[in-house]
């Protein structure tokens, strides 16, 4: 197993999201990149790669008009006057975008929740992230299990959007820019909505997620167990969920990725199923991430694992060593 990690990443450093009518410090801590690293094995420096590299791979999954906005954001944010991190509030629900003259507009157009603030750090961590994201991929097209210490999480973005601390989808990235038949399981607590939204339809790509019921759970309006079909399998399991439950699950979505002879897994691996994490409620514990893992090894091809979610800041780093214990 190689991981990868770029200091560089540190740069988006967010303070709060807003939710529940109030807002609350942000989940999505640096802190938890400390957890990590003191957990895994010692991490390589991806190699320096050009601007227009980057962005290429960052434009298999996203529009170029959604890159853009991530790009110009903060300094349009200053140049309104504004201090803080940036944090959209009006929406376009289902009427079209047009003329948008603010910058408000253009990130409201942009993302569908308020838990996605940005900052002056914001794109450089994104662009350290793609290639941190690119070395592991290289390295598990090379044929060598990897891990990329993604940091924001990326599920939630969608080809034109932000939203629940994502802001470019490395599990899209990575199948998109892979050139194989790729399988994506998706086992953060949260549905994978953006990387859905992504690769519905994709030929050679197959989507799995296990999560939280959308019934009950964020991100509310995707994920349900109808939302199945054609290339995507969605598992949503009840607030309570343990390792047993879970794992039958996973057969199952392990199973049916299978049948396409994938070449490359994608994991996009959360360890907020953990059963003290602060803001979900399975009942994972750190131990069960093995068992989890050996699980998903079992499909027997070459992996990238990717970092979503796991706001238990101390248990971060165990759950996931445990998990990539097992490659
Ligand atoms: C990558 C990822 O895990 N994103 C998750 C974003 C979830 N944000 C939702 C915020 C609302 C959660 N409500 C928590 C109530 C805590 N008592
Ligand atoms: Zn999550």
């Amino acid at each position: 197993m190689r991981c990868f990690w770029d200091e560089a990443s540190r740069a988006h450093a967010p303070q709060a999201e807003f939710f529940n009518g109030a807002l609350h410090p942000a989940a999505d801590v640096v802190e938890r990149v400390d957890s990590v690293l003191a957990a895994i094995d010692r991490t390589e420096t991806p190699p320096t790669k050009s601007d227009a590299e980057l962005l290429a791979a960052a434009g298999r999954a996203h529009s170029a008009e959604y890159l853009d906005l991530l790009r110009v954001a903060w300094d349009e944010w200053q140049a309104a006057g504004r201090s803080g991190d940036i944090l959209p509030y009006a929406f376009p629900i289902h009427r079209k975008p047009r003329d948008l003259q603010r910058i408000d507009a253009r990130l409201g157009a942009h993302a569908y929740d308020t838990c996605a603030p940005i900052m002056g750090g914001t794109w450089d961590a994104l662009m350290a992230g793609t290639g941190t994201l690119l070395a592991a991929l290289d390295s598990a097209l090379a044929g060598e299990h990897s891990f990329a210490l993604t940091r924001p999480p990326g599920h939630h973005a969608g080809p034109d959007y932000m939203g629940g601390y994502s802001y470019l989808n490395w599990a899209a990235i990575a199948a998109l820019g892979s050139g194989k038949r790729t399988a994506i399981l998706d086992l953060d607590y949260h549905h994978g909505n953006g990387t859905q939204d992504i690769v519905v339809g994709q030929e050679s790509i197959r989507f799995a997620s296990l999560h939280a019921d959308p019934a009950t759970d964020y991100p509310y309006f995707w994920g349900s167990a109808e939302e199945s079909g054609g290339n995507v399998l969605n598992l949503p399991l009840p607030r309570g969920t343990a390792c047993d439950a879970y794992d039958t699950a996973l057969a199952r979505a392990c199973d049916w990725l299978a049948e396409d002879r994938p070449e490359l897994l994608v994991v996009s691996f959360g360890a907020d199923t953990f059963e003290g994490d602060p803001i979900s409620h399975f009942a994972i514990r750190t131990g069960d991430y093995a068992r989890l893992g050996a699980r998903a090894a079992g499909l027997g091809v070459p992996t990238l694992i990717v970092l979503e979610g796991g706001y238990a800041v101390d248990a971060l780093g165990h759950n996931v060593a445990a998990f990539l214990s097992s490659f």
